[in-house]
């Protein structure tokens, strides 16, 4: 199993760490499974003290460097973006080890350790950090939800309207 540990600033060593070697340094931390139940989640702004675990799909081509999985590239996005330290693992997904596929029996990445239980899906992960971690919100204020919802009724209607001359 191969890890890295980041510890960053923004999203620029974000964009460098998508890049990927080993010994990068990514900032730190956290979720639930597929199952329909509610997600309990304790509400904290305090980063967590240890690098919360993260399996994340490798490359590859290059070993132990982040692979082309956007569900794992959303879900490390968030944490650099909330400045929590993570570890993250990088799995072959063409030869998924026995380690990687008890935490995750469906096989699938993003898996993460939140209070001692590996959570899947990059939504409810993703979901779970804003909740537990709400600084720096990264969710849409809900005055800006319905920007750009009418796109499609305009783009129809110059349609219609060039059709007609
Ligand atoms: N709904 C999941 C989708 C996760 C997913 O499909 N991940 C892909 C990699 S991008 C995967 O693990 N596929 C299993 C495989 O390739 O064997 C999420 O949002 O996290």
């Amino acid at each position: 199993m191969s890890t890295a540990r980041v510890h960053v600033s923004a999203l620029s060593a974000t964009v460098n760490h998508l890049r990927l070697r080993p010994t990068t340094a990514v900032s730190p931390n956290c979720f639930n499974t597929h199952s329909r139940k509610p997600l309990r989640v304790s509400m904290s702004s305090v980063p967590p003290s240890e690098p919360v675990e993260i399996a994340v799909k490798a490359s590859l081509t290059t070993p132990n460097t982040l692979g082309d999985c956007p569900f794992s590239q959303r879900v490390l996005l968030t944490l650099e973006e909330k400045h929590l330290p993570y570890e993250a693992k990088f799995v072959d997904l063409s030869n998924k080890p026995e380690w990687f596929l008890q935490i995750s029996p469906e096989g699938k990445v993003p898996v993460i350790k939140f209070d001692e239980k590996w959570v899947p899906d990059s939504d409810i992960i993703t979901q779970t950090l804003e909740e537990k971690y709400p600084s720096p919100p990264l969710v849409t204020p809900p005055e800006k939800s319905t920007v750009g919802s009418k796109i499609f009724f305009y783009i129809y209607r110059i349609s219609q309207e060039q059709r007609s001359q």
